[in-house]
C-alpha cells in the first residue's frame, strides 16, 4: 500500500513538474506584444528545425570593410545571411553615439530593421561601463558595485538613468510601418566569470539575482518595454545543473537560458568536444528543469586556425542537442586577427560552406519559411 502510494505522489509531483515546465508557453513578460509572442514562438518552433547560427555585428562590418559600404561576410562565402545577429550596447549609457566597437546606434537601429523585415532575428548585448568607477566593462577595480547600483545604493540613480537609454533605444526599435520590433536582451552575461564588474568575485548569487530582476523589472513594469526576450547567460566554467542555475534570477524573469564558451588553440579539438558536449548535457537539464529554450550565446575559435573546424569540430559537438541558436564572435574591422567567422579567402571558408548546407544548420533563408514575422 505504502508503495503505491509513493508512486502516486511521485506521479503527482512529475505530472506537476511538467504543467509547470509547459506552462511557460508564452515570454516571462506577461505583457509581451503580439509581435514578440511571434518572434518566442517562432524560436519555439524552429528549434524542431535546427540549431540556427548567429554572428556579432555581422552587417556593421567585416574583414577588409565597414558599413556603409558594407555586407556580411557570412553573406559572402554562403550566399546567405546569418539567423541571428548580435549587437552590443556599450557605451549607449554614455551617451556616445557609437557603441564601444564604433557601431554607430543609429546605424545599429537601421540594421536592425533590414535584419527584422527578412524575418531575422536581433540579440542585444550591453558591455555596460562600471556605473562606481566611471571605468570600462571590465574595471574590475572596485567589488562594490553591483551593491551601489541597488535600490539604497549610492549609484542607484544614475544606474536607473542608463536603465531609461537602453528602455529608450530597445522600446525605439521600429520596422518600416511604425511597430515595435520585438528583440533578444542579454544584459550582464558572463557572470561567472571575473572579467565584468558584475562577476562572480563582486558580487554575491543574491546580488547577481537582484541586478538582473531589477533591470526586468525596471524595463517591463516601470518603463512599460513589452518588445523584449530575455536571456540568461553564464560562462562555460560552471559543473552541474545546481552551480549552472546559481545565479539564475527565476523562471519570470527570463526566456532563454545559455552559456558563451570559446576554443582556445591550447585545447585540442577532441577535449573541447568533450568538454563542450558535458556543458550541453548540464543546459539541457536546466532548460527542462526550467522550461527555458537553451542556446549558445556565445561560441568561436579566433582565426579558425583548423580548416574543418565547423563540421569536424563545432558541428559534432552541438548537433545532437536541441539548443535554439549558436552565435559566433564578431570579425572585428578595428583589431588585427579577432575574427571568428570565415570571410572570402580564409582557410575554413569552406567546411563553412559544408557547414551551411546541412539540412538543420539554419541561416537566414531558412527563417524566411518559418512562422510569421
Ligand atoms: C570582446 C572583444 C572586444 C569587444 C567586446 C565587446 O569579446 O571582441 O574587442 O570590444 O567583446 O564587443
Amino acid at each position: 500500500m505504502r508503495t503505491i502510494l509513493s508512486l502516486l505522489i511521485a506521479a503527482l509531483l512529475l505530472s506537476a513538474g511538467l504543467s509547470r515546465a509547459e506552462s511557460c508557453k508564452g515570454p516571462a513578460d506577461k505583457k509581451a506584444t503580439a509581435e514578440t509572442r511571434k518572434l518566442f514562438n517562432k524560436i519555439k518552433e524552429l528549434r524542431t528545425q535546427g540549431i540556427m547560427f548567429g554572428h556579432q555585428d555581422d552587417l556593421a562590418y567585416g574583414i577588409g570593410w565597414i558599413y556603409p559600404n558594407g555586407s556580411s561576410d557570412v553573406l559572402k562565402v554562403t550566399g546567405d545571411y546569418p539567423a541571428v545577429f548580435g549587437w552590443d550596447l556599450g557605451h549607449l549609457e554614455t551617451g556616445s553615439a557609437h557603441n564601444l566597437d564604433s557601431v554607430p546606434f543609429n546605424t545599429m537601429k537601421e540594421l536592425a530593421r533590414q535584419v527584422y523585415s527578412r524575418g531575422g532575428i536581433n540579440q542585444f548585448s550591453w558591455h555596460c561601463n562600471n556605473p562606481l568607477t566611471g571605468g570600462s566593462t571590465w574595471d574590475v577595480s572596485n567589488p562594490g558595485t553591483v551593491k551601489s547600483i541597488l535600490e539604497g545604493g549610492e549609484k542607484h540613480q544614475v544606474f536607473i538613468s542608463w536603465l531609461d537609454k537602453v528602455a529608450d533605444f530597445l522600446g525605439g526599435l521600429r520596422d518600416e510601418n511604425g511597430r515595435q520590433i520585438p528583440v533578444l536582451f542579454r544584459p550582464y552575461h558572463e557572470f561567472d566569470g571575473g572579467w565584468f564588474w558584475w562577476g562572480k568575485p563582486y558580487c554575491s548569487n543574491d546580488e547577481y539575482k537582484q541586478l538582473y530582476q531589477f533591470t526586468f523589472d525596471y524595463l517591463v513594469k516601470v518603463r512599460k518595454i513589452h518588445n523584449l526576450i530575455f536571456v540568461f547567460s553564464n560562462t562555460d566554467l560552471f559543473t552541474g545543473t545546481d552551480q549552472y542555475l546559481e545565479r539564475y534570477p527565476g523562471n519570470e524573469y527570463a526566456d532563454i537560458i545559455g552559456f558563451d564558451t570559446y576554443q582556445d588553440p591550447k585545447t585540442p579539438n577532441e577535449t573541447f568536444t568533450a568538454g563542450l558536449r558535458t556543458k550541453l548535457e548540464i543546459l539541457e537539464s536546466a532548460a527542462k528543469q526550467t522550461g527555458k529554450i537553451p542556446a549558445l550565446t556565445e561560441i568561436g575559435y579566433e582565426q579558425i586556425p583548423y580548416p574543418s573546424w565547423w563540421t569536424e569540430v563545432l558541428w559534432a559537438s552541438i548537433k545532437d542537442y536541441s539548443i535554439s541558436y549558436a552565435l559566433l564572435w564578431r570579425n572585428a574591422a578595428n583589431r588585427p586577427n579577432h575574427y571568428y567567422m570565415p570571410y572570402p579567402g580564409q582557410q575554413s571558408e569552406k567546411d563553412f560552406i559544408e557547414l551551411y548546407k546541412l539540412p538543420r544548420t539554419l541561416f537566414g533563408n531558412d527563417l524566411k519559411k518559418t512562422g510569421e514575422k
